[in-house]
Parts: C-alpha cells; sequence; structure tokens
C-alpha cells in the first residue's frame, strides 16, 4: 500500500516565460485534486477517520500523462522531417578559451577558523541562497533551460523502456534470468519513479510552456540479459549527464531538486546492473559527462516525437563504435569475438552467445551472471593493456527524433582516444586508422590509470571518445573539450 506524501498544493508550479514552442501547443492536466480512494484506503488501513489522518486529504498534482501503458509504438522513423538541425543563434566565438583561475577563488583560507561574521549561531557564513529569499523552483538561463530539457527527454525514455522490459518478455524469461516476481515488481516501481521525475522536470521548465511531451523510441534488445545491459548503460549516461552539469545550474533550487531525483536514478543504473549479474559498483566514483555527450548517446534512440516537442541546442557528434565490445553476457569476455552487440549506436547491447558459452542461469562462483546482489567474475570483462577496434562515421549523418538532427564536428584529423571513467580523463593514442567509403576505423590500448591508490580509474561503463587533441580536462571543465571531439561518445563496458 502506498501513502502518498501531499505536497502544498501548487508549490513547484511556478509560471514561466521560456521559449515559445516552435509547433503545436502542448498541454496536460495540471489541476491538483484529492485522491479520495488513496485516502480511503490509508484510513481503512489504519482504522482511523480519515480527518484525524494529516495531509490525507490534501490534494496532489497529477503525473504528466504519457503512453504510460508499455504499448506505445516503437520502431525507426520512415519520414521526412519537417524541420532540422539544433536550436542556435549567433554563437559569440569557436572555442572557450583557457584561463586561470578566478581571482577568488584561491582567496580562502581553510584552517578550521571562522573567518567572517555568521550570520546566526551555528551558522557559517556563506553559501548560495542562503540568504532568506523564497526558492524560485525554475530553470533561470538558456543553460538551465536546455539541460533539464535534455534530462526530461532521458526522463521519458527510461519510462517508457522500462514499461517495454515489462511487455516484452515472460515471466519465464525473467525466472531464466534469475529474477524474482519482487524483481520484476521493482522494475514496475522503477518505471513510476520515472513518471514521478518527468512531471518535477516538466515544472521546473515552467510547465507545458517549456515542457516537451513523450516520444516514439526504438530499442535494440531481444532478450531479458540484452534489455538489462541496454538499460543499464541507458541510464549510466541519463546519470553522468546530470552529474556533469548540475553543479553549473545558474538555478541552485532547481540542482537541489535534480540531485533528489539522480540519487534515485543512480540506485536504477545498480540494480539494472545487479540485474545483468555483473559486479554491481566496481568504480570508488562516477564520471560525469557534458550535455552534448548525452544527446549524442540518446538521440539514436529516439524515432520520432510530437510536432509539440521542444528542440535542443546541444550537439549530435559523429558515431563511434567498439568492433570488440567485452561480451558481458559470456562466461570468459576474453573470448568476444567481432561485432558481438545487437543493433546499433552507442548503447548497443552486448548480444547473448550459444548456452554453452553464456554466462546466464551457469551456476559456477565467478563465471555466473544471474540476476544477483553481486557477483564476483573471475575472468575481468576488459583489463590495461587490451587491443580495443575502433569504428567511425564522418559528420553529416541525420539522427534522433525524425531524423531531423544532423552530426556534426569542429575537430581536425582524429589523434587521440579519451577515456572519461570516475574522476579522470585521460587518453590513449589512436593507431592503424583507415578511411573507406565513409567508415573508419582505427586501433587503441585500453589505459591502466588510477584515481586513488587501489582504485584503478577504468572500470564499468566508460566513456570513451575520439578527439584532436590531449589537452587535460577534469571534471569541472571537461565541456571545454566539445569542440576537438571527432566523434563518439561510446559506452565501453570495461567491467
Ligand atoms: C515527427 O514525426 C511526427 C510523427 O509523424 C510528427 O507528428 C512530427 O511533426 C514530426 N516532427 C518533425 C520535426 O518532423
Ligand atoms: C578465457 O579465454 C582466453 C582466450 O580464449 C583463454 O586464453 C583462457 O584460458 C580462458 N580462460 C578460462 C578460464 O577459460
Ligand atoms: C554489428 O552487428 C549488428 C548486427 O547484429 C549490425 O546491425 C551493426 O551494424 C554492427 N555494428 C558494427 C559497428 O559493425
Ligand atoms: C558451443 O557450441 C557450439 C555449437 O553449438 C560450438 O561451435 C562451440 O565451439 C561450443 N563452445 C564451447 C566453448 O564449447
Ligand atoms: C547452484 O549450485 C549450488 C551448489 O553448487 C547449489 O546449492 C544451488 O542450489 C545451485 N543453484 C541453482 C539456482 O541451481
Ligand atoms: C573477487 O574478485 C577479485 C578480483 O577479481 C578477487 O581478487 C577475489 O578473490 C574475488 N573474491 C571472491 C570471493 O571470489
Ligand atoms: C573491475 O572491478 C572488478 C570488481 O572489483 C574487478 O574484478 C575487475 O578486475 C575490474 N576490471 C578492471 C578492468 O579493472
Ligand atoms: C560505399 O558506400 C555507399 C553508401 O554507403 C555504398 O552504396 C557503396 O556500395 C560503397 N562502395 C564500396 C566500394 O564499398
Ligand atoms: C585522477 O583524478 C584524481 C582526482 O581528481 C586525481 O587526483 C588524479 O591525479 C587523477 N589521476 C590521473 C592519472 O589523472
Ligand atoms: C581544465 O582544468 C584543469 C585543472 O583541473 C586544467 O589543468 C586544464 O588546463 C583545464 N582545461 C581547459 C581546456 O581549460
Ligand atoms: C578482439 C579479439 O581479440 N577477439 C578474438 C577473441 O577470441 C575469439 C576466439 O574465441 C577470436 O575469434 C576473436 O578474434
Amino acid at each position: 500500500m502506498l501513502f502518498k506524501a501531499g505536497i502544498v498544493a501548487g508549490f513547484f508550479l511556478v509560471s514561466y516565460a521560456g521559449p515559445i514552442p516552435n509547433g503545436a501547443s502542448y498541454s496536460y492536466n495540471q489541476a491538483v485534486t484529492v485522491d479520495s480512494a488513496s485516502a480511503s484506503e490509508v484510513a481503512h488501513y489504519a482504522g482511523t477517520p480519515i480527518s484525524d489522518i494529516p495531509g490525507a486529504t490534501d490534494p496532489v498534482q497529477p503525473l504528466v500523462s504519457s503512453q504510460i501503458t508499455g504499448t506505445a509504438s516503437h520502431g525507426p522513423y520512415e519520414g521526412i522531417p519537417t524541420t532540422t538541425g539544433a536550436v542556435s543563434n549567433s554563437p559569440i566565438a569557436t572555442d572557450i578559451s583557457i584561463l586561470p583561475p578566478s581571482s577568488t577563488a584561491l582567496a580562502y583560507t581553510a584552517d578550521g577558523l571562522l573567518h567572517e561574521e555568521q550570520p546566526i549561531p551555528y551558522q557559517p557564513a556563506g553559501g548560495l541562497g542562503t540568504s532568506g529569499n523564497e526558492p524560485v523552483y525554475r530553470v533561470q538561463s538558456d543553460f538551465d533551460y536546455e539541460s533539464i530539457l535534455l534530462g526530461l527527454y532521458q526522463e521519458w525514455i527510461e519510462l517508457d523502456l522500462f514499461h517495454d522490459i515489462l511487455v516484452k518478455f515472460s515471466e519465464e524469461e525473467f525466472t531464466a534470468a534469475g529474477l524474482t516476481a519482487s524483481d520484476i515488481y521493482l522494475i514496475q516501481f522503477m518505471a513510476d519513479q520515472e513518471a514521478g521525475h518527468a512531471t518535477l522536470l516538466s515544472n521546473l521548465l515552467g510547465g507545458p510552456g517549456g515542457a516537451t511531451p513523450q516520444c516514439t523510441y526504438n530499442y535494440p534488445y531481444t532478450t531479458v540479459h540484452e534489455a538489462f545491459d541496454f538499460a543499464q548503460k541507458i541510464t549510466r549516461f541519463g546519470e553522468s549527464g546530470v552529474w556533469g552539469f548540475q553543479a553549473h545550474l545558474d538555478s541552485r533550487e532547481v540542482a537541489q531538486l535534480l540531485s533528489q531525483s539522480i540519487a534515485t536514478e543512480a540506485r536504477q543504473q545498480m540494480i539494472f546492473r545487479q540485474f545483468e549479474g555483473i559486479f554491481p559498483m566496481p568504480v570508488w566514483f562516477e564520471t560525469g559527462i557534458p550535455q552534448s555527450w548525452v544527446w549524442t548517446l540518446l538521440a539514436p534512440y529516439i524515432s520520432s516525437c510530437p510536432d509539440t516537442a521542444k528542440r535542443v541546442a546541444w550537439q549530435n557528434f559523429p558515431g563511434l563504435a567498439v568492433l570488440n565490445q567485452p561480451n558481458s553476457s559470456r562466461r570468459n569476455a576474453t573470448q568476444t569475438g567481432a561485432n558481438e552487440t545487437v543493433g546499433w549506436g552507442p548503447a548497443a547491447p552486448s548480444k547473448d552467445v550459444p548456452a554453452n558459452e553464456s554466462c546466464i542461469a551457469y551456476n559456477v562462483t565467478g563465471f555466473d551472471c544471474s540476476a544477483s546482489i553481486s557477483q564476483n567474475r573471475s575472468i575481468p570483462l576488459s583489463y590495461p593493456g587490451r587491443q580495443v577496434f575502433l569504428q567511425w562515421e564522418n559528420p553529416g549523418q541525420h539522427v534522433g527524433p525524425n531524423n531531423s538532427y544532423v552530426t556534426t564536428s569542429s575537430a581536425g584529423a582524429p589523434q587521440f582516444v579519451l577515456w572519461a571513467s570516475q574522476l579522470n580523463i585521460t587518453y590513449s593514442p589512436l593507431s592503424n586508422i583507415e578511411r573507406k567509403n565513409g567508415t573508419n576505423t582505427g586501433q587503441t590500448i585500453q589505459p591502466a590509470i588510477s584515481t586513488y591508490e587501489g582504485d584503478p580509474a577504468i572500470n564499468g561503463t566508460t566513456f570513451i571518445a575520439l578527439t584532436d587533441t590531449d589537452q587535460i580536462y577534469s571534471p569541472f571543465n571537461l565541456s571545454a573539450v566539445n569542440p576537438h571531439i571527432v566523434a563518439g561518445p561510446y559506452l565501453y563496458q570495461s567491467g
């Protein structure tokens, strides 16, 4: 039984003078209502009159409606888009200059003493949004708007994806992968969380005038294990995208609520790893990535959006693929052959292999990948020093909703593979480059670097991209690398 916590009516509903929708107007029910069925259920369970239970009759905001049944149509888009390209105006420059730290950034003395008068007892001076102004839960800049819009695109696909997994597979298929009935219910519950997240983000974008509706999607998986591999990759870049921009948002209020939703998404990502039977969290820190990386990773799985959809300002980079992506369904991933993935795109799941080579339902410790809280693999999925074979596209491909976005790159010739993992950005040289009829190939070697002693940085789902530079970046300035990206990112399944 669910107890619905009351939110003060209209708390999140704020007016917003945002971008004018470029298509037909989008609307959804925002009227708060009292859920009397739920209130009576609560009262019945407690054996107490409704009027005695605080909050039971407070009005609640409805969820933003979507194609929530999971029977929404899927498949590729075959039509001609009515518009093309990212939202843009007239950029001031092509690159962000490298500057020293801001003049105040090195001034504070961290010595355990208080340096400024406290505003009230027990409250040290400083902090953002601590001066008593009423919080305003809405985006405050184009950067904020476009970041949260991207987040909403992400929440919508996750909502549809989790339902699709439930609809596509039978109880027998889930059982064969090691899931119980309670595990299956957890997928349903995670889908419900997504409906809540989509509603929150729609509110932060100012309601229908700023929000975007759910789209139609196209998924590459055919089996339960492939579906979980895909889901752990989709949730990986959804989570990492927020870690990449959350600290840069102008609105601290938006950053606050976003953190509280992404904490839940982070749990979902780990649960999908557990359902896939891989080690739940083989890293000490989660990676943050720029928004254009997320849009590049996400767009290939959106086939079309309604004409009320808001268009995105972020870049779609040319596609990159790892031809020997370590196969997480193998007992021995070292035996991964060429292109053992299913379907297309940067999150293409590992392909199931014949039963005599598969780790699914293979009841041998160290070699089993049935759903579990933790599976410790005797043979790791990858290792430093591994040869990695790459293939990438030239710019100019039509991708994303209605094939209405176009891949671009402003970089020179590719020279390096950038690896973004945990708190680290490192490079390996790209070699054996060949260009044949629009398809480019090359290879590199998986680096061995550590975040801190005892924590090899490259593990879990690592983001890789081809660059024309080996300039240093760190988590807070990584988006400045975008003008130097030739292709990618791709999700390399290093562990
Ligand atoms: C995308 O396709 C949908 C469905 O056919 C259509 O309603 C929408 O207007 C199209 N949008 C663009 C930008 O082409
Ligand atoms: C795993 O595969 C590699 C490459 O084929 C092989 O050398 C190794 O012996 C295998 N390990 C086990 C435990 O089967
Ligand atoms: C890998 O194989 C799939 C078919 O299973 C194909 O659709 C895809 O294009 C191939 N990917 C690459 C990078 O060759
Ligand atoms: C698994 O069976 C296939 C035939 O179905 C065979 O080609 C392959 O060599 C077998 N693999 C192993 C590791 O025995
Ligand atoms: C796995 O094997 C162990 C003993 O090796 C056994 O106790 C257990 O029941 C088996 N589990 C399944 C799911 O077959
Ligand atoms: C788990 O894996 C690690 C690293 O591969 C290994 O050192 C350790 O012995 C394994 N532990 C168990 C209980 O299998
Ligand atoms: C990733 O972490 C797992 C779990 O600790 C470990 O067994 C594996 O060897 C690591 N893989 C790499 C590539 O370091
Ligand atoms: C080159 O690519 C085009 C389109 O992808 C294809 O039609 C053509 O057959 C290819 N030519 C060769 C020599 O592979
Ligand atoms: C990895 O990141 C940590 C934390 O920023 C840093 O201290 C360390 O030097 C980095 N390691 C490498 C090899 O770049
Ligand atoms: C990014 O930050 C690192 C320090 O964290 C600095 O060394 C590097 O020069 C910066 N890169 C750019 C392009 O500004
Ligand atoms: C990338 C790579 O080394 N792939 C090889 C892995 O092992 C299989 C044999 O099991 C070879 O066919 C692949 O070429």
